[in-house]
């Protein structure tokens, strides 16, 4: 994930020495990997009072960054919910156009029912008519019920539907797909509140969590887009998709040191089967040793 991170590294600290100049470098490399200014301040500080022995290598820097960067990350990874047997669960995916919402959903809707959880999927989409179509393909490969309205019909109706559904029928889960929205849409935002408020309604016959999804491409903007999110709904946690291409990783240090969320789980690739648990130990091992 982050590109020739170890080659960069061993460069900087080719002199073995950690002095002002090579950790201004190893500051200047963490900010091209995405980490945002005030976590890689955090981590320089941190690395500043660490104890060096003489025999100073890179292998020694490499595990003191570890450490640093697992102490940030590591309280917030969080298993994807479990759902309960005996009540039924829904979650709700949202999130800005094109973050990989409806694939999520997906991803969801077959990570749960391999466990044989009955599910039923929600289009919530329906601004446009190719989202309803997207997720009723979707449910068609999964082989699950789909509930979707017209185009242009009020989301939180087919929210209402969905929930219903899922208690009526005694359904494990309903997962819901909702359409695209930035943030500076008040309109928008609002109708997520309201969406939001039909779930919580029912809040004491379900288990609800609101997973908000992130391209991990966009970089640093994905935590104002939470930030933003947040004031009008409670977010559970997020799953950051899109991070099996070129994405520059270091967007999770700083989206968790900032924001101090749950990672529920990481987005690798476009097909039902690349939703993967985070592993802060495995990503901070990969991201130092790529
Ligand atoms: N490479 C990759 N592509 C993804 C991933 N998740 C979603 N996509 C793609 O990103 C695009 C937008 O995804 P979509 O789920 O439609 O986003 P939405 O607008 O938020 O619902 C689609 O082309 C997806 O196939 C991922 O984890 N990896
Ligand atoms: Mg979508």
């Amino acid at each position: 994930m982050f590109k020739n991170f170890t080659n960069k590294l061993e460069n900087i600290f080719s002199s073995k020495k950690i002095n002002e100049e090579s950790l201004l470098e190893l500051e200047e490399l963490l900010l091209i990997s995405d980490i945002g200014i005030e976590t890689v301040d955090k981590i320089i500080n941190k690395l500043k009072i660490e104890k060096f022995s003489r025999e100073f290598d890179l292998a020694e820097i490499k595990s003191k960054l570890a450490v640093i960067i697992l102490d940030i990350i590591r309280p917030f990874q969080e298993k994807l919910p479990i759902i309960e047997a005996d009540k039924p669960s829904v979650i709700v995916c949202v999130g800005v156009n094109g973050s990989g919402k409806t694939t999520t959903v997906a991803k969801l809707a077959h990570y749960y029912s391999q466990m044989d959880y009955s599910i039923i999927l929600g289009a919530a989409d329906t601004f446009r008519a190719a989202a309803i179509e997207q997720l009723s393909l979707w449910s068609k490969e999964l082989n699950l019920d789909v509930i979707i309205g017209d185009q242009n019909s009020d989301p939180a109706s087919i929210v209402f539907k969905c929930v219903d559904r899922v208690l009526n029928h005694k359904i494990n889960l309903g997962i819901i797909d909702t359409a695209g929205r930035l943030q500076n849409r008040t309109d928008l935002m609002e109708q997520l509140k309201k969406i939001d408020k039909v779930v919580q309604a029912k809040s004491n016959f379900l288990n609800q969590k609101t997973i908000m999804v992130i391209d991990g491409t966009t970089g640093q903007s994905s935590i104002k887009q939470v930030e933003e999110f947040s004031k009008y709904i409670k977010i559970d946690g997020i799953i950051i998709s899109k991070l099996d291409g070129s994405a520059i990783g270091g967007t999770i240090v700083s989206i968790i040191d900032r924001l101090k969320i749950p990672v529920f789980g990481i987005g690798m690739g476009e097909n039902k089967n690349s939703l993967e648990e985070f592993d802060a130990e495995k990503f901070v091992s990969k991201i130092l040793n790529d």
